[in-house]
């Protein structure tokens, strides 16, 4: 059994945190319905999803990926790169205490969870305006005991590694080569994403199948044609934010 962490769209969305994106404006009412879909479709796959309640000021705080790695063994517990986010760890720490030992990123390291690509044993971590070299050391510190390697990967031109690269499928990468180097990932296939769909790279792999945005329907057709089954939802509200499909969960098995 898998476990969905996610959390409502706080009413503050429109001072959320931005980096590459203009800022324009985000509609919550809209931004709340995409959220309600993304939900469904974790449950439809079969998740049990916990839905924590908005928080009214802490304007990125659905984008709960970016406060933890939840692996099998463990649990580490983010510092996030945005000042206005480090509030947002605490309440996630409490939520995960009862499943996992966890770990704390201690300052001066920095991580977002959006920056950390697990693929079996490999742990890569983007070393983007959010993480850093600090957090590398601590979580090889903290991981490596269970088998786990950390490697640092240079990207580029977005906010977070998994903005360029996510896994769908066991042995297969969705890709933005434009953001991150192929060369960093050892033994894995690529499936890049149409070179007009910039965004595209990011899904949420659950079991044999993605979550996977409505909007990029050029790569969507190069995943099928790879086989790769999915469940579809419209998320270009949050995508205002920054924010794609990963950045709204945490997912960890039972
Ligand atoms: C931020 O800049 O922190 C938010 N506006 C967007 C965070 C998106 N999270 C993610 O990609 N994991």
């Amino acid at each position: 059994m898998l476990i969905a962490i996610t959390r409502e769209v706080s009413p503050s969305i429109n001072q959320c945190e931005l980096t590459f994106h203009e800022r324009e404006p985000i509609d919550y009412e809209r931004a709340c319905r995409q959220h309600q879909q993304y939900v469904a479709a974790l449950r439809q796959l079969g998740l049990q999803v916990q839905i924590l309640p908005a928080e009214r000021d802490l304007p990125d705080s659905v984008f709960v990926e970016d406060t933890a790695l939840v692996l099998d063994e463990c649990a580490i517990i983010t510092r996030p790169g945005a000042d206005s986010r480090t509030p947002e760890i605490d309440s996630i720490a409490k939520v995960l205490a009862p499943h996992r030992k966890l770990f704390h990123i201690q300052s001066p390291a920095r991580v977002d969870g959006g920056d950390i690509l697990c693929v079996g044993k490999n742990i890569y971590v983007g070393l983007s305006t959010r993480s850093d070299r600090h957090a590398i050391q601590r979580m090889q510190d903290y991981l490596g005991p269970y088998g786990y390697e950390v490697k640092g990967v240079t990207v580029t031109g977005c906010l977070h590694l998994k903005s360029a690269v996510t896994q769908v499928r066991e042995d297969t990468l969705l890709i933005n080569p434009a953001w991150v180097d192929e060369a960093n990932f050892d033994g894995v296939k690529f499936i890049e994403v149409d070179p007009s769909e910039a965004y595209a790279a990011n899904a949420v792999m659950i079991g044999q199948s993605l979550i996977y945005p409505t909007a990029f329907a050029k790569t969507q057709k190069r995943l099928e044609a790879a086989g790769i089954s999915m469940v579809t939802v419209d998320a270009d509200e949050l995508a205002k934010a920054e924010g794609a499909v990963t950045c709204c969960s945490l997912i960890f098995k039972a």
